[in-house]
């Protein structure tokens, strides 16, 4: 027998153990390039929930976009609240319970808006409403050293190689000129607070460059003590003082070479290996820190400069790896060589699953980079802009973007990053108790359908899609959620009354419509979709009691009183809402079998419109399931055939989670790969359909970073469910995925769960409770038995009732016949 050595065996022996009680090994997650970047579409986000930028790994010249996610322009808006739209809500009612909608329209049009400018139709960078931006840009000019010919060469490059590590957090560039290579490393630490890149070379007093910071405007650069200041105020809209200050510094470590500086640079010539550090600050949230911003930036930096390069990186990675390896997902061995760019081309014929693999743990790394516990929500760019408009002001809409950000949160693994929503949400109360006492004369508190840091919650400044009010109700459903997950009694007490204030102003403020006696939103509208009034072509989009105010209603109401319950609530509230819920519209299928979005069998504007609102109840809300209500599910099929497959990134990634839902791993599919449809030809320029950049990022078009997140919560959504009381293992699994493993996806109720399957069948399960329940595991389709340890577990009704305690752990088998 062959002798090994002793070290070896242990080794192994080690590896075996981690093995099997970690599952599957997370595998080496790589985004790799062979070329700098050409668009920012290419550059690699990076970031720690606040701070960020994008390199675009130049050799000659190289570009860094810097962001920060409190770089917002604007300022609160008092003239948002208009005093006079309340004067024409009778009227409107009047008019829409005479089925007079388009008279209601025109008095919505003129009167029943915010007062001011609103958002300004997306270009609000400069009014109250403002815009999220970007920080600015740092550009760095590198000279090389001569290689003594003549004529000078102007270098012979090779071995070019850009990559991200999804594993932790860390972007690299490395390319050899002239013989000599050079490496750049970059990343936002999750520890120290501060952007940091390091630049090395194998020749010793080879690394020579220059370094600017700027931003399109409103800032002024300066150099004092070798360090450089970049700072400036943003636009608060009115004129005033009130714009939100931000202070950059940016300062060179340096091993060996000659520092110098001039009024707005940094150089350093000859050196042998250097580090960039970056801090930023805003005063955004200083109030509420009781921090001033220019103390902090200058303490961050300070505090990198005195800690070593390998420490700074290794603590940057422990703190971000804790967050990032709680999920493993292996479809399939990883292909770390093919250029990202190619792949992404290549899986429209080839299928890749490890690409799809990629892809969610990619939303995982977003996530995990872009938000934090203590910030603002992630918007529709996450943390990442280049402009100083960003489109659509990178705000927060509330018809379906914010919250698609969020739908990884529990499921995926990183509860905590919720809070930035769920706190979000809360912070929006008074405002919304403004607008619902403004423009309703209602009580309790509302949003419409966009919002920004300034707590803007009135109605958008045009009805067609500015009228929807159920935005702070539908992310109400994230504070539910966040319980569910994680069973938090005292959280929910904290959040009780927040849910029961968006409940009051829809139980004050709905008016009972006339044919049926239903009680109904009125005015509102069915985002962002129109319909015909019969023998009319002209688009109508106010309306009463669409099916997604409904549905988000209902679902409002229920969370209540399963919350009530739970902490021993019984008020005027819950019973009011005993009183209302029967008197809420059913959901109706049309004659042709769909859906109908209205109360009214309307044709629609677009039938092939983005927004797909009406099956909000299919997902995320469980009110349409293939099991419960398969009638309701079949006519949720019927809508999203009709509706079609394309659509707008977000709206993809939104059909992956229908379909998933409705059982249809193959479908879901489809629409996961024609989410990952490159957005781009093969010269990388920037197509004008959905898709994926090639940096992974989601093209609306443009780049808005829903599409990422609601991609990665399909996928989830393909492999486990738990919306309706059960954990259902590989609902949706498509055939392209025939065998695979997942470790630590979340199910509500309070546990993890890993698997492994084989032929398409789940053969390993294992649940780690994280609170003490009794959890009901759904029985595999064709299985026998779930055994643990070699013993055959009871079934029930086709579920096997697993009662845990706190902490537990448990390991199951599968059997299947033969
Ligand atoms: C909604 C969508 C658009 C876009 C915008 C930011 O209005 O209808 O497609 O995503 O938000």
């Amino acid at each position: 027998m062959k002798k090994y050595p002793f070290f070896f065996l242990v080794m192994l022996a080690g590896l075996w153990m981690q093995c099997s009680k970690e599952g599957v090994f997370q595998q080496r997650l790589i985004l790799r390039y062979n070329a700098p970047a050409s668009v920012w579409e290419e550059t690699l986000p990076l970031g720690n929930g606040r701070i960020g930028m994008m390199p675009d790994g130049g050799i000659d010249t190289e570009h860094i976009v810097l962001n920060d996610i409190t770089m917002w322009s604007g300022s609160e808006d008092s003239e948002a609240f208009s005093p006079d739209a309340i004067t024409y809500l009778p009227e409107i009612r009047e008019l829409l319970l005479a089925g007079k909608n388009l008279d209601a329209q025109k008095l919505m049009y003129s009167y029943f808006r915010c007062g001011g400018k609103g958002s300004s139709h997306g270009s609000g960078k400069d009014a109250p409403y403002g815009a999220f931006q970007t920080l600015g840009d740092l550009d760095v000019n590198y000279s090389y050293p001569s290689t003594g010919n003549y004529p000078p060469s102007g270098g012979v490059i090779g071995a070019y190689e850009r990559t991200l590590s999804l594993n932790d957090a860390v972007a690299a560039t490395q390319f050899n000129r002239d013989g000599i290579t050079y490496t750049r490393e970059y990343f936002a630490s999750h520890a120290d607070d501060v952007l940091v890149i390091r630049l090395t070379a194998d020749r010793k007093e080879s690394l020579s460059f220059e370094v600017k910071l700027s931003r399109p405007e409103r800032a002024t650069v300066s150099v004092k003590d070798n360090i450089l200041y970049m700072e400036g105020q943003l636009n608060d809209g009115h004129d005033g003082e009130k714009g939100v200050r931000f202070l950059t510094q940016l300062e060179i470590v340096n091993n060996g070479g000659t520092l110098a500086s001039s009024a707005n640079s940094l150089s350093l010539s000859g050196a042998d290996e250097a580090v960039i550090l970056i801090s930023n600050a805003t005063d955004m949230l200083d109030k509420e820190r009781l921090t001033t911003y220019s103390g902090y930036a200058g303490e961050l930096l300070t505090r990198a400069k005195n800690t070593q390069y390998n420490r700074l990186k290794n603590s940057h990675v422990d703190v971000y790896r804790e967050k990032f390896d709680r999920v493993e997902l292996n479809l399939g061995k990883q292909d770390n060589i093919t250029p990202t760019n190619e792949r992404l081309i290549r899986f429209q014929r080839d299928d890749d699953p490890a690409l799809a693999a990629l892809y969610f743990q990619y939303g995982r790394y977003l996530m995990i980079c872009g938000t934090r516990e203590d910030n603002l929500p992630l918007n529709l760019q996450g943390l990442w802009a280049n402009q100083v408009q960003t489109p659509w002001n990178g705000d927060y809409h509330l018809n379906i973007n914010l919250q698609m950000n969020y739908w990884p949160a529990e499921v995926c693994n990183l509860s905590e990053l919720h809070r930035g929503l769920t706190d979000f949400t809360v912070s929006l109360v008074p405002s919304g108790e403004k607008t619902a006492q403004t423009f309703y004369g209602a009580e309790g508190w509302v949003a419409h359908m966009m919002t920004n840091p300034w707590k803007f919650t009135a109605p958008g400044e045009h009805a067609s899609w500015g009228a929807t009010n159920t935005g702070g109700a539908w992310l109400c459903q994230h504070l539910w959620e966040h319980y569910a997950f994680t069973q938090d009694k005292t959280y929910l007490k904290s959040i009780y009354p927040v849910l029961a204030g968006a409940a009051d102003f829809f139980l004050g403020s709905m008016i009972r419509e006339p044919k049926q006696g239903w009680l109904v939103t009125a005015p509102s509208s069915s985002p962002e979709n129109g319909f015909y009034l019969p023998r009319s072509r002209e688009a109508v989009y106010v309306c009463m009691g669409p099916t997604m105010d409904v549905q988000i209603i209902k679902e409002l109401f229920s969370n209540i009183l399963s919350a009530a319950e739970i902490l021993g609530i019984d008020d005027v509230t819950t019973a009011k809402i005993r009183e209302t819920i029967p008197q809420l519209p059913p959901m109706q299928i049309s004659p042709d079998g769909y859906l109908q979005e209205w109360l009214e069998d309307y044709e629609e504007v677009d039938p092939q419109h983005r927004h797909v609102s009406h099956l909000y109840g299919l997902h995320p809300s469980n009110q349409i399931s293939p099991v419960t209500t398969p009638d309701l599910a079949e006519a949720a099929r019927k809508t999203l055939d009709r509706r079609g497959d394309a659509g707008t990134g977000w709206s993809r990634a939104w059909k992956v989670n229908f379909w998933a839902r409705l059982h249809d791993g193959d479908r879901a599919y489809k629409l996961l790969k024609s989410l990952l449809e490159p957005a781009y030809g093969s010269e990388v320029k920037m197509g004008s359909g959905g898709g994926t950049y090639p940096n992974l990022f989601c093209a609306h078009p443009p780049f808005q970073i829903d599409g990422n997140f609601g991609g990665t919560a399909g996928i989830a959504e393909m492999l486990i469910q738990s919306q309706d009381g059960y954990i259902h293992l590989l609902p949706a699994l498509p055939s392209t995925w025939p065998d695979g493993s997942f470790k630590g996806l979340c199910v509500r109720g309070g546990a993890e769960a890993d698997a492994t399957w084989k032929d398409g069948k789940a053969t390993r399960i294992t649940l780690r409770a994280r609170t003490g329940n009794t959890f009901q595991l759904k029985v595999p389709d064709q299985a026998t038995a779930i055994k643990k340890n070699g013993k055959e577990l009871p079934v029930e009704n086709g579920f096997v009732p697993v009662g845990m305690t706190a902490g537990e752990e448990l390991e199951l088998e599968v059997v299947y016949p033969g």
